[in-house]
């Protein structure tokens, strides 16, 4: 009897996801700060949360997800998607704002 495959499988989607996050999150850490307290406010005229595509009141792991594919142009978002998507502004959705729905679906402090 095995029965370490469905333990193994579960320890690899933990290492998965374990190890993208802060390599993903590090990566951009530097320019995050300064771009992020610039422009929130003035981003976009859409009164909803920023970073929350699907619009189901949180940025959630989807939103970042969704984030992350426009960012790497797997995903065409709409305009007001885009709009909500573009967390810090600054006119285009890329992978800063991937990191910035990450930490913010993940609880991050993004100050
Ligand atoms: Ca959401
Ligand atoms: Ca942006």
């Amino acid at each position: 009897m095995k029965k370490g495959s469905v333990k193994s499988i579960a320890a690899m989607v933990c290492v998965a996801v374990i190890g993208v996050v802060p390599v993903f999150a590090s990566a951009v850490s530097n320019n995050l700060s300064t771009s992020i307290s610039s422009s929130t406010s003035n981003s976009t005229s859409v009164s909803r949360l920023l970073g929350d595509i699907n619009n189901d009141g949180q940025v959630g792991l989807d939103d970042a997800t969704t984030t992350l594919k426009s960012a790497l142009n797997i995903m065409q978002l709409s305009d007001e998607e885009a709009a909500v998507a573009d967390i810090n502004g600054d006119g285009s959705v890329d992978l800063n704002d991937a990191t910035l729905s990450l930490k913010l679906a993940l609880n991050i402090n993004i100050e």
